[in-house]
């Protein structure tokens, strides 16, 4: 019933009278150690204004209903995490879901606003992560679908009420929406615009809020440098998919008095179709900042030599090798936590080293180009997408200002040594091979099984009606079409020459092994296109052994069922350490990159070479060492295939971590590709033939213009 809080959220909210909330059905999970608060699990929908203590609401009102909401601006960001305080402050979810519910809130507050903050709450609260939240496309659309969709949906919606039709079909969503195959950029919409990817980004900012609140005091663990890898992986992952389409690998976008070409037009609304978000055409150049205080927005001021300024301040840090507080406290950017403190000086978040000094230079980017059309908003338009964290990632520009963002980061990694030979090695471990298995039969034409992995398309439907103001109860589906590739098992071969079994972490990668034009990359080029695949622990026997790990087990991704359905927020049972016990532990919601992307589209036939990476560490050094960390953090990250630990997690900790917990590996994230090699490892081979720990195999992706249907739709 908490899924009626997020229905048509532009639209008073008014409960039919035979919908009550069933608390009880909200399993408080003993799980995440929360107790069910005595007397107070059945809350009404709409409890008298008088028994219910409104907070004051005049912070979160300061961005109006019907106006888009940027996380990334400032003043927008402080009204939204007011509200995540008072859903955090509530002493108990039902008082939360009251205050939600109340018409002071629901139908008072921004609804941008409103689905934050309460997703965020939902999250972050201990006792109400078990609850269901649905995938943010059906509560937002519009942020997702072109504006053609919704007029098709209310023709659907009023055919079904004449009863002109017994079977609703559903509308078809063109994967090519936004442009022509004449646009080049357009060959990555796929990509670009996929409900998983953008959802993962939304919910990424939601667990990582650049504030505190309330109960966050302390920054998740490790939280900068998340920022700095889970974006860096995003680059890794697009750039593979533009070399498949024949483009160039993105480039940073630094130089920021040069326009801009790549155009981007969303066709999306917001406010069921009342708002539209603004293109951005090409050759636009950025300018500064200075929308003024209004009636219906925030202002917000800055100028682009701020950025200038931001820019050289932070390189200043990172090749000075530390960073000033704003005590005058010296910071060193060592190799433990230099990134992370670049991460937050970056981003940038509450826990900067000094905001003042060095600025907010990535949210600004984000708040420049969405504002570059109209920086003083003298044309009263709304911002474009790269203003909302939800939608961001569908316009080029996207890739190339977080292409700069990283290039700070890969200039602070290359002022660190490179990893030494006993860093990158294993005693008394060999990994002699790996390769890669289709689980499923051939398809005609291609026999090929080994170290072959297949793409394609698969068509899934959508529920649309939860966001459309007109729709009522009346079902209104889409069919989305998305990549795919088959399921494919990895099977490693690793000797253990020592006398007793051992924990070894695997870490698995896979890089694109020439560039768009057929030319092979160097090792210093390679390394920044590794794709983490997987990392798990497996205990090997001594002598000989064969460990097999499935791809759809991955740690980076989320299953995909939790993509397309409603989101689960209770994660299956999942293991703990080597001899531990079984516990519940709670899944990151919708973070998590879509399982149906885990690999690169690839080529058709005979497909797209890559190099397929597994190195072999030691869990008894890579653990964190807190002894419920530990556990947490190892089962939640791995499959064992021991006999009394062969179990599955399905949470997604590579690229967000854990809730409430450790960062469950020691080692910096991207081992062992995030710092450049010394000078004379030229190559791959040269890489890891002092290893015998870390094996590399080419593989081919090959794409197939065909629907896979690898799970029902
Ligand atoms: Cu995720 Cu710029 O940080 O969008």
């Amino acid at each position: 019933q908490i899924l009626n809080l997020f229905e048509r959220v532009a639209q008073p909210f008014s409960p039919k009278p035979d919908i009550v909330f069933e608390l009880p059905e909200f399993v408080f999970p003993s799980s995440v150690g929360a107790v069910p608060p005595t007397g107070s699990t059945r809350p009404s929908l709409s409890p008298p204004a008088d028994v219910l203590n409104i907070p004051e609401l005049e912070l979160v009102k300061t961005v109006p209903r019907g106006r888009l909401f940027s996380s990334f601006h400032p003043a927008h960001r402080e009204a939204a995490y007011a509200l995540v305080r008072i859903f955090k402050n509530a002493p108990t979810v039902a008082d939360m879901l009251n205050l939600a519910a109340h018409p002071d809130i629901r139908d008072q507050v921004n609804e941008h606003i409103f689905v934050f903050a309460l997703s965020a709450a939902l999250i972050q609260r201990q006792d109400s992560r078990s609850l269901r939240t649905p995938p943010i496309w059906e509560i937002f659309p519009g942020k997702f679908f072109e504006t053609r969709v919704r007029s098709e949906a209310q023709t659907t919606v009023q055919q079904q009420l004449n009863k002109q039709f017994s079977v609703t079909k559903p509308i078809i969503i063109d994967k090519n929406f936004a442009a022509t195959d004449r646009v080049v950029e357009n060959k990555l919409s796929y990509f670009r615009e996929d409900l998983g990817i953008n959802s993962h980004h939304w919910h990424w900012h939601l667990i990582f809020p650049v504030e505190a609140t309330a109960d966050i005091v302390n920054p998740p663990d490790r939280r900068g440098e998340l920022f700095y890898y889970m974006h860096q992986q995003i680059l890794a992952r697009y750039d593979a998919e533009r070399i498949a389409n024949g483009l160039a690998r993105v480039t940073s976008y630094h130089d920021w008095d040069q326009p801009i070409l790549e155009a981007y037009f969303p066709k999306l609304t917001t406010a069921n179709g009342a708002i539209h978000w603004a293109s951005r055409p090409s050759g636009l150049v950025l300018k500064d900042i200075n929308i003024p205080d209004e009636e219906v927005e925030l202002g917000i001021e800055f100028h682009i030599d701020d950025l200038q300024l931001w820019r050289t301040r932070i390189l200043h840090a990172i090749h000075k090798g530390s960073v000033v507080k704003g005590n005058g406290q010296v910071v060193h950017l060592d190799d433990k936590t230099g990134t992370n403190t670049l991460g937050e000086l970056i981003e940038a978040s509450q826990w900067s080293a000094d905001k003042l000094f060095y600025g907010d230079l990535h949210n600004f980017g984000h708040i420049a180009m969405c504002y570059i059309h109209d920086p003083d908003r003298s044309h009263s338009e709304n911002m474009g997408v790269m203003g909302d964290s939800v939608t961001a990632m569908r316009d080029p520009i996207f890739y190339r200002w977080h292409k700069f963002i990283d290039s700070l980061f890969q200039q602070f990694k290359a002022t660190l040594s490179p990893y030494s030979a006993q860093q990158l090695t294993l005693e008394g471990i060999t990994v002699n091979s790996v390769e890669v298995h289709r689980n499923q039969p051939p398809t005609p034409g291609s026999t090929r099984q080994k170290n072959l992995i297949i793409t394609g398309w698969q068509e899934s439907i959508v529920e649309l009606d939860r966001g459309l103001d007109f729709s009522s109860s009346t079902p209104v589906q889409a069919r989305v079409t998305h990549l795919q590739h088959e399921d494919f098992s990895y099977r490693i071969q690793v000797t253990n020459s020592t006398k007793t079994s051992q924990d070894i972490v695997f870490r698995i990668f896979l890089a694109p092994i020439k560039d768009h034009s057929g030319r092979p990359f160097s090792f210093r080029e390679q390394r920044l296109l590794m794709i983490e695949l997987d990392k798990f622990v497996a205990r090997v026997t001594p002598g000989a052994n064969l460990v097999k790990r499935k791809s759809d087990e991955s740690s980076v991704t989320i299953p995909f069922e939790r993509t397309f359905r409603d989101l689960e927020t209770a994660a299956p049972a999942v293991p703990l350490a080597p001899g531990g016990n079984n516990v519940k532990r709670t899944n990151f919601c919708g973070c998590g990159w879509p399982d149906h992307f885990l690999v690169p589209r690839g080529v058709p036939n005979p497909g797209m070479p890559f190099t397929l990476f597994v190195m072999a560490t030691s869990w008894k050094e890579d653990r964190v060492n807190d002894e419920t960390t530990t556990a947490t953090g190892t089962h939640s990250h791995c499959t064992h295939t021991g006999d009394d630990t062969k179990k599955l997690c399905r949470n997604a900790a590579s690229y967000c971590g854990i809730l409430d917990d450790k960062y469950p590996d020691k080692r910096p994230m991207g081992f062992p590709f995030d710092r450049p090699p010394d000078k004379s490892i030229t190559t791959l081979a040269k890489f890891v033939e002092k290893s015998p720990n870390i094996t590399t195999a080419e593989i081919r992706i090959q794409f197939e213009d065909r629907v896979i249907r690898r799970f029902p739709q």
